[in-house]
């Protein structure tokens, strides 16, 4: 069944999360959908978690740990303390619990309840929507596909981790071994989304009927990039090209948040908010930057985007529901 929307967001985790929910805090009526980066998926525990999806449910559902930005406030971590007693025990290369991706005890129900339902067949969109419900989101939150894409970072260096773990400078690793263990300080040497060349996107369509399609304040190459690598994506949207709004998860140089800017660094990409418009000009017409970039607005403008510089941190709800109207504004066709 296709139901269209005003709104669908590219989204990854937390810049996206903040930005569904000043659009919520705008208009809280308004029918918005976003499309989830599940590529940072993973099992840990033998639970399939989706730390995209749980940060955007969980932020609109005002339950989010607002320091960490992952996770549940006011969260126990009882088990995660009891997974102790048997680190020590685990034959080399075990999947069993590891001391290095932590998932609390409230959380935890989220993934037994996503793990049970696709064990019984359920889709991975069907077992979201019912998690969102759950949570009182009105949002429609998709994950990009049903089908397992996974990014995958190659290394340019040695690395140990901080649990004592060498990996060699040339493997390939998953994204939560590079971002949580590994505390993303290793340079990359290539990234990939293994399974994007197959997998089927979700709710295709939402791309082209939308009223506005927004690509969230989300790192360009791991949480937008799983989304564009599947196929029919850049299609879309470059199809309706001037009706597609992008906001720069890059101010003055730095992300607020994350690796965005080493990693575009290390991708050969200019780590500022025209190398992120350099990425995004094929697919999106109108680029939002902050007022402290205003002297690259010329630049932008020159690859045939119009540029809007804007507050763009939504540090109140007073920037950020003005960041939201900036964006529909901006983007209504
Ligand atoms: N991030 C961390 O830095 N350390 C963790 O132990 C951790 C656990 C975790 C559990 C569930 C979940 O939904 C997210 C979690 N995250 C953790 C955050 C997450 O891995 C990253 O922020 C995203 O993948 C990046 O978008």
């Amino acid at each position: 069944m296709s139901v269209a929307c005003d709104v669908a967001v590219i989204a990854g985790g937390v810049g996206a999360a903040r930005f569904l929910r000043a659009l919520r805090l705008m208009d809280a009526d308004r029918a918005v959908a976003a499309i989830v980066n599940t590529g940072d998926d993973t099992v840990v525990n033998g639970l399939h978690v989706s730390p995209d999806i749980d940060t955007v449910i969980y932020t609109l559902a005002d339950a989010i740990d607002p320091e960490r930005g992952w996770g549940l406030r006011d969260e126990t971590w009882t088990t995660m303390q009891s997974h102790r007693r048997y680190f020590d025990r685990r034959p080399a290369g075990s999947a069993a619990p590891n001391n290095w991706f932590n998932l609390g005890d409230r959380d935890m129900a989220t993934h037994l309840y996503r793990t049970a339902r696709l064990a019984e067949g359920a889709s991975l969109n069907d077992t979201t929507q019912e998690i969102a419900k759950a949570w009182g989101v009105r949002f429609d939150i998709v994950p990009m596909s049903d089908a397992r894409v996974e990014t995958r970072l190659t290394l340019a260096e040695e690395v140990t981790s901080p649990d004592g773990h060498t990996y060699q400078s040339g493997a390939t690793i998953s994204f939560q071994e590079y971002f949580v263990r590994l505390r993303h300080a290793v340079a990359i040497a290539a990234l990939q989304f293994a399974g994007a060349d197959t997998a089927v996107p979700n709710r295709l369509d939402l791309l082209s009927t939308a009223g506005t399609v927004v690509i969230a304040p989300s790192n360009p190459l791991v949480s937008i990039g799983p989304v564009r690598a599947l196929r029919g994506v850049d299609t879309a949207l470059a199809a309706r090209r001037d009706s597609v709004v992008a906001i720069s998860p890059i101010i003055g140089g730095a992300a607020l948040k994350g690796p965005a800017d080493r990693m575009l660094r290390e991708m050969g990409h200019e780590a500022t908010a025209l190398g992120v418009a350099r990425l995004y000009a094929e697919i999106c017409g109108v680029f939002i930057i902050d007022e402290i970039d205003a002297d690259l607005s010329s630049n932008i403008e020159r690859l045939g985007m119009r540029c809007i510089v804007t507050r763009t941190i939504m540090k109140s709800d007073d920037t950020a529901r003005a960041l939201a109207a900036t964006v529909l504004n901006a983007g209504s066709r």
